[in-house]
């Protein structure tokens, strides 16, 4: 499209947002302040670099095989950047553990040092990339359906010393960056089937976590995830909602909220004016669960805007922090990365162009039609020719202008692997 247009069609969204007091240049100062966390895992289905590398296990999945996964740490930076060069903004990169500089060494969880991510410290260093961590207790043989909360000692010692050193890697992350690294922990713990156990479980996970977060790690920050179930544990998840923002709120951690964690009918949304009273910050997971966690490409869909709303609404911008968690092996990963990117921030722009205050009034007042008029008119309103400006500012390519780029980038790459 015509650069000239595209600015034409703006200065048009300007002036009408300008009529519900919305000043769009603000918003679009507030959108370049909008950083999400690019989960490296969309690039290559959760695979990793380990050496001794298995199946995938710990109740997800990723399903599909489509051409030009990344094979390797280089394959999967050269993924990562081009994936950067469509998205406007400036983004961080979410590691998970099993993704270090291995180097054709075999090294075991409980091995792992900050050593093994020196070459990604440099690399996010060379390209202005703030990173964040995950520890990884699934795909490995002692994952099992327990770890953090096994009864058996060994394994959990196994899986608490494994989590213990990613902390100590953040916290070298965090240092390296100037900017604190946040942490995810996340752990799949739980029953395929009835058991007495429960108790047992959660109070072990307690006394686990307790002990990991011992250690006090000032230039990292620590999130818990809690979920509904994983596959093949579907009876029992120790890790459940209830349990970690217990104990998120008793021992300020930051809660990490997965769009597609929850019950089907239960909105992630309305989590965040629930727990925000009692919890510091969050961590979106933001994702598309298309029946179960199925991990589907994020897209505009009423629930993530809705939570991105509720952000806004909350005035809790600055109190949350926005990871991706998708992962999409049936389609073009790098297709997969944009499209997830941009919508989320198209619904973060929608978010701030909402003219809360005016909304908040009339509901105030009790009148209620105007509440639904303005929020119906919102949806129309010209926020894609904000969008549009926005790429254009950021020198990215405007609309579906990307997806040539991502063609060029299979001819002249990803075919070839
Ligand atoms: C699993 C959790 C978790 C993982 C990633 C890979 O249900 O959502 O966050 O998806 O850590
Ligand atoms: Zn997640």
């Amino acid at each position: 499209m015509k650069t000239e247009l595209i600015s034409q069609a703006y200065a048009v969204a300007k002036e009408r947002y300008a009529e519900i007091g919305i000043d769009t240049e603000k918003v679009l100062t507030q959108l370049q302040d909008f950083h999400l966390s690019l989960h490296c895992w969309q690039a290559d289905d959760v695979h990793g670099f380990e050496v001794q590398a298995g199946a995938m296990s710990g109740g997800i999945q990723s399903t599909g095989d489509f051409p030009g996964a990344a094979r390797n740490i280089d394959e999967l930076r050269q993924d990562i950047l081009e994936a950067k060069s469509l998205i406007p903004g400036s983004h961080r990169l979410n590691l998970h553990e099993i993704y270090g500089d291995f180097k054709g060494k075999v090294v075991d969880r409980d091995e792992v040092t900050v050593e093994y991510f020196q070459s990604w410290i440099d690399w996010a260093k060379e390209h202005n990339t703030l990173l964040d961590f995950n520890s990884s207790s699934f795909s490995h043989p002692k994952s099992g359906s327990l770890s953090l909360a096994n009864p058996d000692k060994g394994i959990r010692d196994f899986w608490i010393e494994h989590t213990k050193r990613c902390r100590d890697i953040a916290n070298a992350m965090g240092e390296a960056q100037g900017d604190p690294c946040i942490m995810n922990l996340w752990v799949h713990d739980g029953c395929k089937d009835v058991s007495v156990n429960h108790a047992l479980y959660r109070n072990t996970l307690k006394q686990s976590l307790d002990e990991i977060f011992a250690k006090p790690q000032p230039m990292m920050k620590d999130c818990i995830e809690g979920k509904v179930f994983g596959i093949g544990l579907e009876s029992f998840t120790v890790g459940s909602h209830d349990f970690y923002t217990a104990y998120a709120a008793k021992y300020d951690k930051i809660l990490t909220i997965d769009t597609g964690h929850y019950h089907p009918t239960e909105s992630p949304a309305d989590k965040v004016s629930a727990v925000l009273p009692f919890v510091k910050e969050l961590m979106l997971h933001v994702s598309r669960p298309v029946r179960w966690d199925s991990d589907h490409v994020t897209i505009m869909d009423d629930p993530t805007q809705e939570l991105f709303s509720e952000i806004v609404r909350a005035g809790a911008l600055d109190r949350v922090h926005y990871g991706l968690d998708f992962f999409d092996g049936s389609i073009n990963r790098i297709g997969a990365y944009v499209i997830g990117s941009r919508s989320a921030q198209k619904c973060m722009l929608r978010a701030l162009l909402e003219p809360q205050q005016t909304i908040s009034q009339y509901e105030l007042a009790g009148e209620g039609y105007k509440v639904l008029a303005l929020m119906e008119e919102q949806k129309a309103m010209p926020w894609q020719a904000v969008y549009d400006e926005f790429c254009l500012r950021n020198n990215v390519p405007v609309g579906q202008a990307f997806i040539a780029e991502i063609d060029k980038y299979v001819a002249d790459v990803t075919s070839k692997r």
